[in-house]
């Protein structure tokens, strides 16, 4: 059994998110982890809320709301859709707890004991129609980098650069929108990442398993770019975790309080942390997943995230870890994502584009999209939503294939045997062929999922799925049950079977499908298919089930197009 820690990039707490961020972290985690769990092994599924800094105080000022408040109601509201959506977490903290504040100062504190914090007078953009300074987000401009207009004073959205606020051309204020700024002095903490540049180009160059995706954007920002410049860990805002060394106040820093960017992969950490406290469990239940001296010399930690993440994950968090000189667990995998775009432009959140996470749980159950979703991985390039290969996808693949058998095979045995498995013949020929496709799709599946290549995975689960159709139908129960009945018996038996396997195979994918394929067969056997022969003969003669209601319901046009003109527009 081995130990897995799984982390998926931490939601801002502005708003619902939609499907693009949804692929592009929680699901792919999610999936990673049902498997791992299905196979035996232990995991930590870690995510949270990302409630600091300008994304967290523009929203709520928006909301007309205190900030504090604001973020306590929009975590519920995540949290509620991300159980409507079955993400499994182990944990969904909050990156403005108590756990994660101990430990960013702590690593603050850390890192300027080891000589990579620096106190730097700081020119800074101030907005007098504001009448304060517009950190990050505050500011919106030009980016120097790749002239996309709508650049955010920490990143731009367009390339992945990083970026300062100083750096935009023809900035103005997110607030206001007033370009009447100047730049004014103002002391922060920088983050001497510079230092470790060697040490973090050795740490990339080790990791030759990693995808291109992950591997190509931080090597850039290693070295064409000045991507590892020293960056300012501190703002001038209000909300956030207050500036302190350890638990000594920070001379000078009164007032300020570490950037978003600074706290929020540390809320990793504390999110296990906040995991054991809320099980009553103590420090070395969570030490054991982050610290080397503790037992996570033994865990192997996977990331996932979509690509805009990846320069923090691959430098700036890896540099504070490294940095603390502490024994933290580093990644051992990052997994990141290309965007998916929604039916010929992009999603946006600023734009309220495309289709949200609780809109689209109000129009289909979280399976549908689960399975359009992960089968649509944007790995290798973007991929697009669009509204007729979703219905194509759900239709054929959910419908026709995997939910027609399920239909056939129990509605027929009702007819033909009674709701139990039935007794009589022996497996032949065909199952035996059958058996050695699955056998070699079984475990080219376990490799996929293993890999973290996700559309692959769901050709073969798709193709595992209509082998059993294609069995079904040159075997054709239905016929030979005139002639001889006990051969059809076999048959079904054989099918019945199959079903379960399916349930297992499948439930990474779409849980509550899987979860009603087993009620309906009335078993809680859910092992895993080590032996397909055996996982194949698990329900008896005998074993009583029922016919589960239809599992899934087909798109029709009219739905469809009406779906596509109600998201058309922009939401609200
Ligand atoms: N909240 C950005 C995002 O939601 C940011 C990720 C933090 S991961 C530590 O895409
Ligand atoms: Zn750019």
């Amino acid at each position: 059994m081995s130990r897995i820690l799984i982390t998926s990039a931490i939601p801002y707490i502005n708003g619902i998110k939609h499907l693009g961020n949804l692929i592009g972290s929680q699901l792919p985690a999610d999936l990673y982890a049902r498997y791992q769990r299905a196979r035996g092994n232990e995991v930590m599924f870690i995510c949270a809320t990302d409630e600091h800094g300008t994304p967290a105080e523009l929203a709520a000022a928006k909301a007309g709301q205190p900030v504090a408040e604001y973020c306590a109601q929009m975590h519920e509201v995540q949290a509620d859709i991300a159980k409507g959506f079955r993400l499994s977490f182990d944990f969904f903290g909050r990156s403005s707890s108590e756990r994660n504040k101990k430990l960013t100062q702590h690593f603050a504190g850390k890192l300027a004991e080891n000589g990579l914090i620096e106190e730097v007078a700081e020119k800074q953009v101030y907005s007098k129609a504001d009448g304060r300074f517009l950190p990050d987000r505050y500011i919106e401009g030009t980016c120097p980098n790749c002239g996309y207009d709508k650049a955010r004073g920490d990143q731009c959205e367009n390339c992945t650069k990083q970026l300062d606020p100083t750096d935009l051309i023809e900035p103005r204020s997110a607030i206001s929108g007033s370009t009447e700024l100047e730049v004014r002095e103002t002391k922060h903490l920088y983050l001497r990442q510079s230092r470790l540049r060697d040490k973090l180009d050795a740490w990339i160059d080790s990791k030759s398993d990693w995808p291109v995706l992950t591997t190509s954007i931080a090597k850039k920002w290693l070295h064409d770019g000045d991507g590892l410049r020293d960056r300012g860990i501190t703002r001038d805002l209000d909300w956030g975790v207050p500036v302190k060394k350890g638990d000594e106040p920070w001379p000078g820093m009164e007032g300020k309080v570490f950037y978003v960017w600074f706290d929020a992969p540390i809320e990793y950490i504390g999110a296990t942390a906040e995991w054991a406290d809320a099980n009553g469990l103590d420090d070395s239940a969570w030490q054991r997943w982050w610290r080397t001296d503790k037992g996570a010399q033994d865990v192997r930690y996977v990331q996932f995230m979509g690509k805009d993440n990846v320069p923090f994950h691959t430098l700036s968090f890896p540099a504070t870890i490294m940095g603390s000189g502490e024994p933290w667990k580093l990644v051992d995998y990052i997994k990141s994502f290309n965007y998916l775009n929604y039916d010929g432009g992009q999603f946006s959140t600023s734009q309220g584009r495309g289709v949200f996470m609780d809109q689209a749980l109000s129009i289909l159950p979280a399976d549908y999209w689960r399975w359009w979703l992960l089968s649509h991985a944007p790995e290798s390039s973007d991929s697009e939503f669009t509204w007729e290969n979703f219905q194509v996808s759900v239709n054929k693949d959910l419908a026709d294939v995997l939910g027609n058998f399920v239909s056939r095979v129990t509605k027929f045995c009702r007819a033909k045997f009674g709701e139990h498995v039935p007794a009589g013949g022996t497996y032949g020929p065909a199952e035996h062929k059958l058996i050695a496709e699955l056998k070699k799709r079984i475990r080219a599946y376990e490799n996929f999922m293993e890999s973290m290549e996700i559309r692959k995975a769901a050709q073969e689960l798709r193709a595992i799925w209509v082998a059993g159709n294609e069995y079904l139908q040159s075997a054709a129960p239905w016929t030979v049950f005139k002639e001889d009945p006990d051969h059809a018996a076999a048959i079904i038996r054989f099918s019945l079977n199959l079903i379960r396997l399916y349930a297992v195979l499948s439930a990474p994918f779409i849980p509550d499908a899987a979860e009603k394929m087993l009620q309906a067969l009335q078993t809680k056997n859910d092992s895993w298919p080590d032996n397909v022969e055996q996982a194949l003969s698990v329900l008896p003669a005998g074993h009583n089930f029922s016919v589960p209601d239809v599992l899934f319901a087909k798109i029709s046009d009219e739905q469809r197009e009406e779906w596509q003109a109600r998201f058309a527009g922009s939401r609200d």
